[in-house]
């Protein structure tokens, strides 16, 4: 499934490379696309919305479910 997560916090390509590096390593996210600009992070994956937001978690960023 296709989702979208708001992550308000993430600043700069630091932030950006944290939560890719995060999220490559789970190995089960795919198409991840990081927009810092409108702080907002769109990803394909079979995990529950819970576990990715405990992804964002894990990299140190607050995420919200957007649509
Ligand atoms: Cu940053």
């Amino acid at each position: 499934m296709k989702h979208t997560f708001k992550v308000p916090d993430m600043t700069c390509n630091h932030c950006k490379m944290r939560i890719e590096k995060t999220m490559s390593g789970s190995g089960k996210v795919n198409e991840l696309n990081v927009d810092l600009q409108n702080k907002k992070v769109s990803l394909e994956s079979d995990l529950p919305v819970a576990d990715l937001i405990k992804l964002f978690d894990d990299a140190g960023y607050d995420a919200e479910a957007a649509e």
